[in-house]
């Protein structure tokens, strides 16, 4: 396991790297240029800056989370070729700094979706939640609530810019179907891959989150047979997964240690994000802090499997609560995640105890 941390930037991030370096065992930081738009090449001179500085805080820069991919390849519209060659440019470019593992996602308009961002767990304690009943009857209504629980932090994958214009995004995304959203996914994969294996860069998608179908937009990564089908676009180590527990489990049909052990079994999981939630009704859930009894997901059976099928995969916390009076970007941080990261590295060593 190869431990890593979500760091958004000097210029974006509270927590200074020097705070993430004393957290015990993490080596890696997960980060991106969040200023690029989606569409456009990431220079080499910016990588490499980013990523000397991560370097000078003695950690590493092996894996990126985002480069995202713009809707016009989603949507499949003719500027994505152009869009194309410009992502191949940013893996060739990320591969001259040593990155490994690109995690991105293929999710219509919104990343992620929670209609909480600081639900009150009994402790006191805040964290990320979605329950189905408040759920806006809009896009545009959901949005203005996601962006007012924000407190002003740009939140990752809500880009304002792009979100301003949710409308005529719907309207692009409305004759793409869940047929089309897959021809589209094997198109942009198929277009990736020899650069990918030349630069030995593994694209890792993300799950969507959560992985059930929202607004009308189609989701085709909720789950193992999707995963398969995925997967099936190009088999190689290179055309993989990142396996986020908490995006998985959300749904409780999923058997994410199952999950887990079929595609790292398979050598397709270079990253894990490991995340508890809690499921409160058909359709809902909070987060939770990663102690298995704090949510419905078994930690300790997830560690497991990734320790008996790919135990070189990176690994970082998803997202943590807010506690000890920390007001920081919602899930992301520094106390929580770091008991978080305590937490895995203690189930990690009574795994793997000789
Ligand atoms: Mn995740």
């Amino acid at each position: 396991m190869r431990m890593g941390f979500r760091w958004f930037g000097a210029a974006d991030d509270p927590i200074p790297l020097a705070h993430i370096r004393q957290i015990p065992g993490v080596t890696q930081i997960v980060w991106a240029l969040f200023d690029i738009p989606a569409g456009e090449s990431w220079p080499t001179g910016r990588i490499a800056a980013q990523v000397a500085e991560i370097e000078a805080a003695g950690l590493r820069a092996e894996v990126v989370e985002s480069v995202n991919v713009s809707d016009a390849i989603k949507i499949g519209q003719p500027e994505r070729d152009r869009h194309i060659a410009n992502y191949i440019d940013t893996i060739g470019n990320l591969s001259r700094s040593g990155v490994k593992v690109i995690c991105y996602n293929f999710m219509p308009v919104f990343d992620w979706m929670r209609t909480d961002l600081r639900f009150r767990l009994v402790d006191g304690s805040a964290v990320l939640a979605y329950d189905s009943a408040l759920i806006a009857p809009s896009a545009e209504e959901m949005l203005a609530q996601v962006q007012r629980g924000a407190d002003g932090f740009l939140l990752p994958g809500w880009e304002p810019e792009r979100l301003a214009q949710v409308r005529s995004l719907f309207e692009a995304y409305a004759c793409v179907d869940e047929a089309k959203l897959a021809d589209n996914f094997r198109y942009f994969i198929q277009a990736v891959m020899p650069a990918c294996e030349e630069y030995d860069v593994r694209m890792a998608v993300h799950p969507d989150d959560p992985p059930w179908p929202i607004f009308g937009l189609p989701r085709i990564v909720r789950n193992a047979s999707d995963l398969r089908r995925i997967e099936a676009f190009h088999d190689s180590p290179y055309n993989a997964f990142t396996l986020c527990t908490g995006s998985l489990g959300e749904n409780p049909d999923n058997d994410v240690p199952a999950i887990i052990r079929e595609f790292a079994g398979r050598d397709k999981a270079p990253f894990i994000h490991a995340r508890n939630i809690k499921h409160t009704s058909p359709g809902s859930f909070h987060e939770a802090a990663h102690l298995s009894k704090e949510g419905s997901l078994d930690m300790c059976e997830i560690m497991l499997a990734v320790a008996q099928t790919s135990p070189e995969s990176y690994v970082r916390p998803d997202h943590g609560r807010d506690i000890w009076g920390e007001r920081g970007r919602p899930g992301y941080g520094l106390h929580d995640r770091a008991l978080g990261i305590a937490y895995l590295n203690g189930l990690w060593e009574a795994i793997t105890h000789g």
